[in-house]
């Protein structure tokens, strides 16, 4: 459908990781020995009445390559996965969107970098006394002259 310009809606979004220290209790079975903190990484609107999902194809969380099947493909909301891990390290975020004549959307993929955190900010004061761990950021989708198809879905109440 045809663009609308001079024209570009922004949809808040958050993003991040929750993190928390292990303890024997939380343990399965079948956690590896070395892990020591259980985490969930998470893509979402900032307003619940926002439906991202006749856009979004789905979103992809690349791993640490220390991980079986690092590429993590989310096709529907919550768009998030859980993992335990002993480290740290740079998880990419990628916003995959439908393409096709039939929608009209035809928005560039969007790329987040998002820094796992399992560790307090300030170890000397953490923020939590059982070790969790809250590393959440605020960004902003950009539509810019969205198609009439996609102003409506994102405008709709
Ligand atoms: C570091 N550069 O050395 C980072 C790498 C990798 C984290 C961190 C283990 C996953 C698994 C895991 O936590 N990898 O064994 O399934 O700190």
């Amino acid at each position: 459908s045809k663009r609308i310009k001079f024209i570009s809606i922004s949809v808040p979004v958050l993003y991040g990781n929750h993190a928390i220290r292990l303890t024997p209790e939380k343990r399965k079975p079948t956690t590896p020995t070395d892990h020591t903190h259980e985490w969930t990484v998470f893509f979402k609107p900032v307003l619940n009445n926002i439906d991202l999902t006749p856009l979004i194809k789905k979103v992809t969380f690349k791993l640490h390559e220390t991980y079986e099947n690092p590429v993590r493909s989310i096709e529907k909301p919550p768009y998030q996965v859980t993992e335990t891990g002993w480290g740290e390290f740079e998880i990419i975020i990628k916003i995959h969107f439908h393409s096709g004549a039939e929608l009209g959307v035809n928005e560039k993929n969007f790329q987040i970098f998002h820094g796992l955190r399992l560790h307090p900010f300030n170890p000397q004061h953490p923020t939590k006394e059982n070790g969790e761990v809250h590393s959440v950021l605020y960004d902003e989708l950009v539509f810019q002259e969205p198609t009439e198809r996609v102003f409506e879905i994102l405008t709709r109440k």
